[in-house]
């Protein structure tokens, strides 16, 4: 696919800045500026965290309502409550207007890469953000991809459009290198200060600059590939090796479901083999921008490849039935008491894809509301961390005149409720899609308590 290059004005506008010496073109050696598009949970810590390492720091972004919040230094949802009190101090330029990329030393690309509703990968809004650096990319620039992407994607689809829209070369006129983003929302101990890093490059000028920058960035040195799309497959392998792992207690958990055995307990007994096992534990379902998504950028291109990820492919399957099962569950605990699904009243606690966050994409709660609506079931919704697409606004609300409960995600306030407390309110049957409820306290009180394999 060829991209048309923009007008000539853009043409004499990179000219122009092309012979600009670097002082006037504000290119202090000193404190490169550094532009980050895409201010969301992966940007915005990596721009604050430039700032604090004094680059001259521009943040990009398309999304009108997020650039008018960072001005009024409102709350930004996919931030920590620790970045946000960060974001309060720092003075990052914010534009939505591509040509400031003009003024910048390093670009560094950290927008969405998310699939399709057929699993396919969407590389439009990394695509458009390509083109706006390919037209706007001045020579010398670094430019870094941090968005997560699968092998292959550097090498055929950004560099063509960075080459043909700015009319520079890779590796000799601009310098392209993929560091895949590894942050992990709600973690407290992990952030983009001390994750370490993989850096890959197809030159050793594009990899000898991102390495550099990387390591003014984070205390641990970084990982260096010599190959872009061995950098490309790093994170893929990271989360698809999630996938799986989760896959296998998933079907671990069904499977001893029927005879019996609590998984959760021999998931943890096996746990104490100091080596060569990682615990993985199975849920309602895989939520999150990363780990149900990645796979499917592989298991994509390497079917365009003439190879079929039979094992990815299948850990996918599974992962993606647990909303399902999880309902199967509960329509077996009622059938187990003579009851129907058909008009029951049943309230969901959590919508976000993982505990302590707000985040609801592909969260497993979405599949779990759908399917007991289409089994006749009355549902009600109450997450404290996604209040405005809650049906009920507090747990009073939530848990008022219902008898049975589904936990779709293990925050700590649904942790700390009480089995008395839930016997309060009458509920009758709960069902811990993340086995996060001490459940022999709930039998104990004579509540149906079933997790997902145990
Ligand atoms: N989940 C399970 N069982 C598990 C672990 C997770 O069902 O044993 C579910 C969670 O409930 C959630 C989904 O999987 O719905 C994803 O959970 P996650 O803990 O993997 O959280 P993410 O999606 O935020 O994954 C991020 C990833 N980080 C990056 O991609 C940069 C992933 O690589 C990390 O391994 C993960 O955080 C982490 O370790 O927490």
């Amino acid at each position: 696919m060829t991209y048309k290059k923009l007008t000539n004005i853009k043409e004499k506008k990179r000219i122009y800045y092309q012979n600009l010496p670097a002082v006037k073109f504000n290119r202090s050696v000193k404190n490169p500026t550094v532009a980050v598009v895409g201010l969301g949970y992966v940007g915005l810590p990596l721009a604050m965290l430039l700032e604090e390492k004094e680059y001259k720091v521009i943040g990009l972004d398309v999304d009108e309502k997020k650039l008018s919040q960072l001005k009024n230094k409102e709350h930004i949802d996919c931030l920590s409550e620790k970045e946000n009190n960060q974001l309060i101090q720092t003075e990052i330029e914010t534009a939505s207007d591509a040509s400031v990329l003009m003024r910048a030393d390093t670009v560094i690309v950290c927008v969405p890469t998310p699939v399709l509703a057929d699993h396919e990968p969407d590389l439009a809004p990394l695509k458009s953000a390509c083109l706006m650096v390919g037209n706007n990319v001045s020579p010398g620039t670094l430019v870094v991809i941090e968005s997560t992407i699968n092998p292959g994607v550097c090498d055929e689809v950004i560099i063509p459009i960075l080459e043909q829209c700015s009319g520079l070369k890779v590796g000799k006129d601009i310098f392209l290198a993929h560091c895949p983003e590894r942050i992990n929302p709600g973690d407290t101990k992990w952030d983009v200060s001390t994750i370490p890093r993989v850096v890959g490059a197809n030159d050793t000028e594009s990899l000898k600059r991102a390495t550099k920058l990387y390591n003014s960035l984070i205390g641990t040195p970084v990982a260096e590939l010599d190959s872009i799309k061995e950098a490309e497959a790093v994170k893929i392998v990271e989360n698809s090796f999630r996938d799986i792992n989760i896959a296998f207690v998933n079907e671990l958990a069904i499977s001893f479901d029927r005879i019996g055995i609590d998984v959760v307990k021999v998931i943890n007994a096996a746990a104490t083999k100091p080596f060569a096992f990682m615990p993985h534990f199975p849920g309602c379902g895989v939520g999150g921008h990363c780990i149900p998504v990645d796979p499917y950028y592989l298991i994509s291109y390497a079917a365009r490849n003439g190879f079929s990820h039979r094992f990815l492919s299948l850990a996918r399957e599974i992962n993606n039935n647990m909303p399902i099962y999880s309902v199967d569950v509960l329509e077996a605990m009622f059938h187990s008491a003579g009851k129907s699904l058909i008009g029951a009243d049943v309230t969901i606690l959590g919508l976000a894809y993982k505990k302590n966050i707000s985040d609801m994409r592909e969260s497993p709660a979405h599949m779990i509301k759908e399917e007991l609506l289409i089994r006749g079931v009355a549902v009600r919704t109450y997450d404290p961390h996604v209040r405005e697409y809650s049906s009920a606004k507090s747990l009073d609300e939530a848990l008022r005149g219902v008898d049975t409960v589904m936990i779709a995600t293990d925050h700590d306030e649904f942790r700390s409720i009480s089995p008395e407390v839930f016997k309060s309110y009458g509920i009758k049957n709960i069902i811990d899609g993340r086995n996060c409820l001490v459940k022999e306290k709930f039998i104990e009180l004579g509540i149906n308590y079933k997790g997902i394999g145990r």
